[in-house]
């Protein structure tokens, strides 16, 4: 199997030698899903969340063309200071790298990385998925090509409430990514808990997915076990009124000619601009929240050997 040059941090690659627990997170979240310091604030939150629960936690980005897994502080603070920071999803790894740029990995690449480097557990927000007017765009996100290549366990709020959510729970099926709702039977729509797209499937403990997991993989199957987590209901939105900042942000999306890979930054900084804040609180609440259940999935993986 070839395998792309990273530079794993010491304590992360110790860890892994000693089978010991480690959660892979993102750094597209940081550099381009939410502003600074709050970004900041939220990455060193949720690696402290994890080393709690006695998981380190692998931030991935690319340094200066250099794929690292495991952030220096220097490195975490210039992701998510810099202007300049390139939305590096899973096509654009190579070319990053041989530019010598730095770039924030997306969920597709950030899990595509981690499974070279032996981790199993990748915590996000929510996943990127088919966006709305999609039949006319074709815009649909390298995610869910990604988790349907990539046989990890990905723990995000549902998909984000600004895309199409029964045509992203379609797709996930096509690709035979299995999605299992947490403690819930509906996909969680990323500011809310709930929406009215059913989920077949449920688990209840994170010793559950863990065991499932085992299974998922026995079979051989390439694809990712997608575990649903609805955002904590004292920071949730209600959806009609999501639904009015996301009108807005569309269209204004619409009228500033807003595509490809620019769309899913600019939409959520418009509804959290609409929000006054709330979204933004909103989006670091879910976030922590299934960085918490990623670390204990990863627990839950090591103690199930
Ligand atoms: N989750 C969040 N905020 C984000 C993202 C996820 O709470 O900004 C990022 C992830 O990196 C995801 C990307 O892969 O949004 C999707 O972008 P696109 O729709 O352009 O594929
Ligand atoms: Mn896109």
């Amino acid at each position: 199997m070839t395998k792309p040059a990273f530079t794993i941090r010491p304590d992360i690659k110790r860890a892994l030698e000693n089978n010991a627990p480690v959660l892979a997170l993102e750094s597209t979240i940081l550099a381009h899903g939410m502003p600074f310091p709050d970004n900041y604030k939220f990455a060193k939150q949720s690696e402290k969340l994890s080393s709690d629960q006695g998981v380190v936690a692998a931030t991935i980005a690319v340094i200066d063309g250099e794929i690292k897994i495991g952030l220096s502080e220097s490195e975490l603070e210039f992701i998510c200071k810099n202007n300049n920071v390139v939305k590096t999803s899973l096509r654009e790894l190579g070319w990053v790298q041989s530019k010598k740029l730095t770039g924030a990995t997306t969920v597709s690449s950030t899990i595509f990385l981690a499974q070279k480097a032996k981790i199993n557990v990748f915590a996000t927000g929510g996943i990127g998925g088919v966006h709305q007017g999609a039949d006319q765009s074709f815009d649909i996100s390298q995610d869910l090509t990604a988790l349907s290549s990539v046989p990890v366990v990905v723990v995000s709020a549902g998909a984000k409430a600004i895309l199409d959510l029964p045509k992203t729970l379609e797709a996930l099926e096509t690709l035979s990514v299995l999605v299992v709702g947490y403690k819930t039977d509906t996909f969680p729509s990323f500011y809310s808990r709930g929406s009215d797209l059913g989920l077949s499937i449920l688990v209840d403990t994170p010793e559950e997915v863990a065991a499932l997991y085992k299974h998922h993989r026995a079979t051989g199957l390439t694809s990712a076990l997608l575990v649903a987590n609805p955002i904590p209901k004292e920071d949730e939105i209600p959806k009609d009124k999501i639904e009015l900042y996301l009108k807005r942000a569309l269209k204004l999306a619409y009228k500033n000619k807003i595509t490809g890979k620019n769309l899913t930054p600019f939409l959520l900084k418009i509804i959290s601009q609409e929000s006054g804040g709330a979204c933004l609180k909103a989006n670091i609440s879910l976030a922590l929240n299934n960085v918490l259940l990623g670390a204990k999935i990863a627990l839950g993986l090591i103690s199930n050997k």
